[in-house]
């Protein structure tokens, strides 16, 4: 196959997406230019001083590893400089990071989770960074945008990925004209395109959920996993369990076999129940690459896509893969009135 690089693939559908003019090219660039430095960061963290903790504790309440404070630093630098952002925000932050007057700016927004899958950061397991972007709405007068700026219906996304930091690197991403892989060759130091136009099987033949929160589900929680678990779903004997514990690396397996990702909210102290996995940075940018696979994405019920966030951090139950499996689980969650749901 000839050797495609990003930009070149970005220039080659021009025509087909309006996104693809030279200030969403330089976005993406800088954004290629964070992963290489991460990737490199990543692959000789036992070698460097860049395992374990920064002894600091996140807007999530979790402590920070050195190798995601190094992630979201070479981010928030690079992205600063590129010349087309008017607005920031990371998992790893809990305000909007703001582009500074001093540096040109532009009308493009990114949200991103720097390094995911972070219980897997120091053991050598496939972690990723995942991006979500979006068009500043017209707005009046200078200044930075406003928080409600930032937070628009989640299929106002023009563009959204994850570089996968595993066996090798790859870049996985959409600007609404389907889904494209380009693996890292480290001998050129380029992103190649290695799996053009990515489709999802329809049916799945792999679920991944951790299971230890059996216990903390509702009963229709527990019907759609039993599902899988049996012998009497689509496929007519049990699906295939496999969970990484990084969403990226789940999420990427079972795009390419075919299967479901799952994270149902679990029940707290209070008797409420919450999901974990962020709107913004983690399910959203998911989603749209999903259905640009022919795949969906839920938080159970409702579509994630049609998800206005009401906060920066806002966690949702997810449930993102083949569109027959999150179906399924749909079906149940609607007959059984889960009250996991919102709305439901
Ligand atoms: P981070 O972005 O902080 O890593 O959190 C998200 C995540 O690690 C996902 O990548 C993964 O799917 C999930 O949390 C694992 O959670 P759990 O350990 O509860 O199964």
């Amino acid at each position: 196959m000839r050797q495609v690089t990003v930009t070149e693939h970005l220039l080659l559908h021009q025509k087909k997406s309006p996104m693809a003019t030279g200030r969403f090219t330089s976005l993406l660039t800088e954004l290629i230019l964070s992963a290489k430095l991460i990737s490199r960061e990543v692959t000789k963290a036992g070698l460097v001083d860049v395992l374990g903790f920064t002894g600091e504790t996140n807007v999530q309440g979790e402590k920070v590893r050195k190798l995601d404070e190094f992630a979201n630093n070479v981010l928030i630098h690079r992205l600063r400089r590129s010349g087309v952002l008017c607005a920031m925000a990371s998992e790893e932050n809990g305000d909007l990071i703001q582009v500074s007057g001093d540096l040109p700016q532009g009308d493009y927004i990114l949200i991103f989770d720097p390094l995911d899958g972070s219980s897997n950061i120091d053991v050598n397991v496939s972690i990723g960074t995942i991006f979500s972007i979006y068009r500043r709405p017209l707005h009046k007068g200078p200044g930075s945008p406003s928080l409600a700026e930032v937070l628009q219906r989640c299929d106002k996304q023009v563009a959204a990925g994850y570089f996968i930091y595993g066996s090798s690197t790859m870049m996985v991403y959409t600007t609404g004209n389907g889904v494209h892989g380009f693996t890292l060759d480290p001998s050129v130091g380029e992103f190649l395109l290695s799996h053009p136009d990515m489709k999802i099987p329809e049916q799945g033949r792999i679920y991944s959920v951790n299971e230890s929160y059996w216990n903390y589900w509702d009963p229709a929680t527990k019907e759609a996993i039993a599902y899988f678990k049996s012998t009497e779903n689509a496929l007519g004997k049990p699906y295939s369990s496999r969970y990484i514990g990084s969403l990226v690396a789940d999420f990427h397996r079972n795009l390419l076999y075919g299967g479901i990702f799952m994270y149902p909210a679990k029940r707290r102290p209070d008797g409420t129940y919450a999901g974990k996995l962020r709107l913004t940075c983690e399910a959203a940018p998911m989603a749209f690459i999903v259905e640009q696979a022919g795949g969906l994405a839920t938080d159970g019920v409702n579509r994630i896509l049609d998800y206005t966030p009401t906060e920066l951090h806002q966690r949702v139950p997810f449930f993102v893969g083949s569109p027959n499996d999150v179906r399924t689980v749909r079906e149940i969650m609607l007959r059984s009135g889960s009250d996991t749901v919102p709305g439901n």
